[in-house]
């Protein structure tokens, strides 16, 4: 993706996840807004783009934040909110491991308390460990934390698959994280 394309899409995770207000438009309550309403409050707001260039943002976009519903008339982010926002995923049944990338600083609190969902609406979490070492170099010093998935589910533990393929939950508690030394 170009240099333009990267500022579009930041933008655009911007207003879909948590100032829509920026440019004065507002989500419906699955965070859906229709796609011409958003191509024209970004024109009026010096940012236009035409819907072939949006349209390549969601194909392209390196985590499939973005989604076009099947009509082809709204857009939403898939996931990373802090709005209050329903994404209605389906719960399923997650792998027997998963991957949380975070830094080394966090890990003092993470242990006493768990993974918490922060400023978004669930603590997200996934199979590959090399997008989990990304995530988690964000922040600092990268250190990978495996959860045990197959415990917390078979102890009632709800997960949800984002379309981009980020699995969601509320919160895990401590006892199913430990540190993944495995290089
Ligand atoms: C940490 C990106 C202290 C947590 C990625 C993380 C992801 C705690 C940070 C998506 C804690 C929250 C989400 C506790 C959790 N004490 N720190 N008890 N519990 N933390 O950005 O998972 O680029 O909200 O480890 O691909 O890093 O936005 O969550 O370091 O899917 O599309 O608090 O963001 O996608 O940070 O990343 P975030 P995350 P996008």
């Amino acid at each position: 993706m170009n240099k333009q394309l990267i500022k579009t899409s930041k933008f655009l995770s911007l207003v879909l996840r948590h100032k829509p207000e920026a440019i004065g438009i507002t989500l419906d309550r699955q965070g859906w807004v229709r796609i011409d309403v958003l191509l024209k409050a970004m024109q009026e707001n010096g940012r236009a783009i035409k819907r072939s260039t949006l349209e390549e943002i969601v194909e392209t976009n390196d985590k499939k934040r973005f989604a076009i519903s099947t009509d082809g008339l709204s857009i939403r982010a898939n996931q990373g909110h802090s709005l209050d926002v329903e994404l209605d995923y389906a719960p399923k049944k997650p792998p027997a491991h998963l991957y949380h990338g975070t830094a080394t600083r966090f890990l003092g609190s993470i242990f006493k308390e768990g993974l918490t969902k922060q400023n978004r609406h669930h603590v997200h979490m996934t199979e590959n460990r090399e997008t989990a070492k990304q995530v988690g170099s964000r922040y600092g010093k990268v250190v990978l934390l495996l959860i045990d998935a197959q415990r917390m589910f078979d102890d009632g533990h709800i997960f949800y698959l984002a379309e981009n393929n980020v699995w969601l939950c509320d919160a895990v508690p401590n006892q199913y994280l430990s540190e993944d030394k495995g290089g």
